[in-house]
């Protein structure tokens, strides 16, 4: 007679999830544990910690991920994945991210203290720099795992100070340097992420479960405005190479024609550099991002072509024009999770009574990247309001309990045997 699913230990979640949410503690709330910051290496002690307490085989990889992992009797056999990323934006909130962490890592120790059969092991895995604050674009521990971009590219960027992904990188790794280093990338038989929706399509649904089929498609742009510096007092306004006006002009046609374009595009300028940003001089450089997002890949290619052609057209609308370069930064097309493991996560939420729904994630998570190089899937929980990247983020402990229930009862079956395609003895 198969053992019964374990039930998690939803005090310990609770309890660690607040813990870990005191890392980068801000006085509104919400947390500031941006990427390779001290903050983000206190998260990795507190992990490395809580993954001993569960017998859990800690481990690195050069790209800054971390690794917790539950032994299975087939070592060989490729690990299934489970997990998400620790670090938030510079005011997000305590659930973004470290909700999944807390919730593979619950069930990792759930697991292991069951007499459930595991052929495979169970690797809790946390992404480094999922959010791209301080370094972006971000999501790029999940991007070097899966081969999207390489290790040598992340560790060229550089945040506003100067400060190299490199330089961040190995002041992390030089801080556990008995932490064993595993190679980066594959194997991976399965990677399953629990986390916050970020919208308010389950709370508006009094729904407890969503089944995420993928996620919406997404491009980032980086225009550079470049003009010249003049005199605010004595420059005449038809001489002037302004990049500010030249930026408002853009914006302003960004927003009409393409904020605007339909009622579900997502279309933000959430950075803006002026230089050299000083009240008496006329702006010479601007530096804008443009975060743009749609579900039909169609429409986000012709939306992204009309945001180069409205930069490029606003750049000369003047009597002394500017110059502009657009850069394409990220281009990450609508992808489908897997359908086998969405049934197993619908299946899991009814066996506990618990309602779901199947729900298209408008956010982007590390899963997107690990979808091109195994079998993928999330468990969206509700948040307060769909609130997000915001200090008043919130879950309740009975949200993140049910969906890390699924989680665990998702993962059970799946390490019982080294085939995905076997259903569980
Ligand atoms: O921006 C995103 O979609 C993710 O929450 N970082
Ligand atoms: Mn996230
Ligand atoms: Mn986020």
């Amino acid at each position: 007679m198969r053992a019964a699913l374990p039930a998690i230990d939803a005090a310990r979640l609770w309890r660690r999830t607040l813990a870990l949410a005191e890392i980068g503690a801000l006085p509104a709330g919400g947390v500031n544990r941006q990427a390779l910051s001290d903050a983000d290496i206190a998260a990795w002690r507190q992990m490395l910690q809580w993954g001993a307490e569960a017998g859990l085989e800690p481990a690195c990889d050069l790209a800054g991920n971390l690794f917790l992992t539950l032994p299975g009797r087939d070592r060989t056999a490729a690990p299934v994945l489970a997990g998400s990323h620790l670090d938030s934006q510079p005011t997000g909130g305590k659930f973004d991210g470290a909700a999944g962490v807390m919730a593979a890592l619950e069930a990792a120790a759930t697991l292991a203290a069951s007499p459930l059969p595991r052929a495979r092991d169970l690797t809790v895995v946390a992404w480094m720099n999922e959010e791209g604050s301080r370094f972006a674009p971000g999501m790029m521990g999940s991007e070097a795992f899966a081969g999207v971009r390489s290790l040598a590219a992340i560790r060229a960027v550089r945040d506003a100070a100067g400060c190299s992904v490199a330089d961040a990188l190995d002041r992390l790794l030089a801080t556990f340097p008995a932490l064993p280093r595993r190679p980066l990338g594959p194997p991976a038989a399965a990677f399953l992420e629990l986390h916050i929706e970020q919208g308010p399509l389950l709370e508006a649904a009094a729904t407890q479960i969503g089944v995420v089929t993928g996620i919406q498609g997404k491009y980032t742009y980086e225009v550079e405005i470049t003009g010249a510096e003049g005199h605010a007092g004595t420059l005449d306004m038809a001489e002037r190479r302004d990049a500010l006006a030249a930026f408002t002009r853009m914006a302003a046609q960004l927003y009409a024609q393409v904020g605007g374009a339909d009622a579900i595009v997502k279309f933000t300028i959430g950075r803006l550099l002026v230089a050299p940003n000083a009240p008496s001089v006329v702006p010479a450089r601007v530096t804008f991002r443009i975060d743009l997002r749609h579900p039909d890949a169609a429409t986000l290619a012709r939306l992204g072509a009309r945001c180069e052609a409205i930069c490029t057209e606003q750049a000369a609308q003047q009597a002394a024009p500017c110059a502009v370069a657009v850069t394409r930064l990220v281009d990450a097309p609508p992808n489908d999770f897997d359908v086998g493991l969405r049934t197993r996560i619908a299946a899991a939420a009814a066996g506990r009574g618990l309602s779901s729904m199947p729900i298209l994630s408008a956010a982007g998570h590390d899963a997107r990247h690990l979808a091109t190089m195994c079998p993928t899937a999330m468990i969206f929980i509700p948040c307060r309001d769909g609130v997000s990247h915001a200090e008043h983020e919130y879950t309740s402990p009975e949200q993140l309990a049910a969906g890390t229930q699924v989680l665990s009862d998702v993962l059970a079956p799946l390490l019982a045997t080294t085939s995905l395609e076997d259903p569980a003895p």
